[in-house]
């Protein structure tokens, strides 16, 4: 079918923790098998699964040394192949996440470059760089100021090469040299490879990071505490999109989205219009940094209401202006729970939840759906760091408390912006560790499961669950939801998001924690179709209930 990424629903499972089958506290290829059937009941059409290849696991398989492989942790090409057939018997597309930017270093490509110089096969496969002189204790001096992602230099000296390789991530995730033409052909024959196998689309990670500025300029004072936005959009970043589309995309009628860190909604189209022959569509982050404070990420600040509304808006007008897509997020592996993030009293999180499926399913564009958001999972807030595995949390606090910062206040910071509140296990029933393992989970298990799991979600009504499927539904039934055009209307109540689709469907969001009248943003005659809370009640003169969400017609 033509452009069905634009009616897909795409469901992003985290393979860690969604599902183990055999008992060793991992989920699985099996285990997500064995849950196909729920994903199917929840009504979605596509699945994304985070990287499955074999990974020594610096960064939970983002720092692949196989793609080709699946983790044995994960099962094997067989389980794969089980899954597909699945998958495909349910009508499911499945999306791969392929890591392009850079692999581990473990990779054998890697494990040759760094032992040859030019005019060694593998030696031109990573960035490498001489040192540009020696400090007061003769230390080899990197080439510039540039800092890893997940902090420190990003070059790395390497000893048996005498030379510094670069790492926008961990030293553990050497980064690819695009220049190479040998690199980009390998990168490409991965993708047929998995096309060929049946996969329908790629999710591309921090895509626009593959061409390098030349000459290695140091990121300016401004952008030390977002060094990603001076990384992105290299010189030659339109050409090697170009490129993917021709050799992967087109021939194999791919779906692709890329991730892409530090472009904003100006820059998008250049990505995604359809006539440039790039990609289907991208992951911005500007509506995810409206909780930051001016130290970045690490400095959690208030949710700005007014600021997330006018980008989701200002990225949906650019997108229909340019003949882009937009794809439609919250939260993912890499981001804390949403409801956590914007709705701070306790007692609402179901209906911040709801509201917030409300959004995903009427805004224009692709929406992902991420393990557990359907259920309202919540941030965890361990004690004890020894309870943390993500690498940029761990490094975050060594970092901190090495510069002076109390212990405490850097988990309070962990607590409210680790990506492990998005890595906890799948709460999928109330029975010990969740359900999701009858051994230890890699991960501890969130304590709100007892409370917030799917079989509860199943008979409670109250569950955002039954939001996101009825929605689901109603968008694939009701074309205007997919193609109508998006048109915010201005509403002088605060905290109130409200827009057309197409000429007919008005969609009314109320992020407050208090009632709110919508009297004169509706017209005679529009009528109620649909509430993300069952027991309020509608009338002309009605009020918005706390974190309510109605669509009228
Ligand atoms: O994430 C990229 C990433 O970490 C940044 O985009 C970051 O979120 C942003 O700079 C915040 O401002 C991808 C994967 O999703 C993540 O899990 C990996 O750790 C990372 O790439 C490296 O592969
Ligand atoms: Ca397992």
């Amino acid at each position: 079918m033509k452009d069905w990424f634009k009616s897909a629903v795409v469901y992003q499972v985290y393979p860690r923790s969604f599902m183990d089958s055999n008992g060793d506290g991992i989920g699985d290829l099996q285990g997500i098998h064995s849950k196909v059937d729920y994903l199917k009941s929840l009504g979605i059409n596509t699945l994304w699964l985070c990287p499955i290849y074999p990974s020594p696991n610096d960064d939970n398989g983002y720092d692949v040394s196989d793609y080709l492989g699946i983790h044995p942790d994960f099962g094997n090409l067989q389980d794969f192949a089980e899954l597909t057939a699945k998958l495909k018997s349910e009508g499911i597309r499945l999306i791969l996440d392929m890591v392009l930017n850079h692999s581990s270093d473990e990779h054998q490509w890697f494990q040759e470059s760094r032992t040859s110089k030019p005019p060694n096969s593998y030696s031109d496969y990573y960035i490498w760089h001489p040192s540009i002189g020696e400090d007061s204790t003769e230390k080899p001096i990197p080439p510039n100021n540039w800092t890893s992602i997940f902090g420190g230099s990003a070059w790395k000296w390497c000893q048996e090469r005498r030379e510094f390789y670069l790492h926008l991530f961990s030293e553990k995730q050497p980064d690819l040299n695009w220049e190479n033409p040998r690199v980009r052909e390998e990168l490409f024959e991965v993708c047929r490879t998995w096309a060929r196998r049946g996969v329908d689309g790629f999710r591309l990670d921090v895509i626009n990071l593959i061409s390098k500025k030349k000459g290695f300029p140091d990121v300016p004072d401004s952008l030390l505490h977002s060094p990603d936005q001076h990384y992105s959009c290299g010189p030659r970043i339109h050409e090697f999109l170009k490129e993917l589309h021709q050799e992967v995309f087109a021939p194999f009628g791919s779906m692709s989205v890329g991730e892409t860190p530090g472009i904003d909604s100006n820059l998008a189209a250049l990505y995604c219009a359809r006539e440039r022959s790039e990609l289907n569509m991208i992951f911005g982050f500007d509506h995810m940094c409206v909780d930051h404070g001016p130290g970045g990420i690490w400095d959690p600040a208030v949710f700005r209401f007014e600021q997330f509304f006018s980008i989701l808006s200002h990225w949906q007008e650019q997108m229909q202006r340019y003949g882009g897509w937009n794809s439609l997020y919250v939260e993912n592996h890499d981001q804390a729970r949403f409801i956590s993030r914007m709705c701070k009293q306790e007692e609402f999180l179901n209906e911040a939840a709801g509201l917030v499926a409300t959004l995903l399913l009427t805004l224009k564009g692709t929406p992902y759906i991420y393990q557990g958001q359907e259920i309202g999972m919540r941030n965890v807030a361990y004690q004890s760091i020894e309870d943390y595995h993500d690498i940029w949390t761990l490094n975050h606090y060594r970092d901190s408390v090495e510069s002076g910062d109390r212990p405490s206040e850097v988990l309070r910071r962990i607590h409210y912006r680790s990506r492990d509140n998005a890595r906890t296990p799948m709460q999928w029933n109330c029975s010990e560790n969740s359900g999701f393992t009858n051994g230890k989970p890699w991960i501890k298990v969130s304590p709100s499961y007892p409370d917030v799991n799917i079989e509860n979600a199943q008979t409670d009504l109250k569950s955002p669950l039954h939001v996101y499927r009825s929605l689901i539904e109603i968008k694939q039934n009701d074309p205007v939801f997919i193609e109508g055009k998006f048109q915010r209307l201005e509403s002088r109540l605060p905290g109130v998001f409200a827009y057309l689709r197409g000429e007919r469907r008005l969609i009314v969001l109320n992020f407050n924690a208090i009632q709110m009248p919508i009297g004169d943003l509706l017209g005679a005659n529009t009528k109620l179709v649909f509430s993300s809370q069952r027991d309020s009640c509608h009338g002309p003169l009605d009020k918005l209930q706390p974190y309510e969400g109605r669509i009228y017609s």
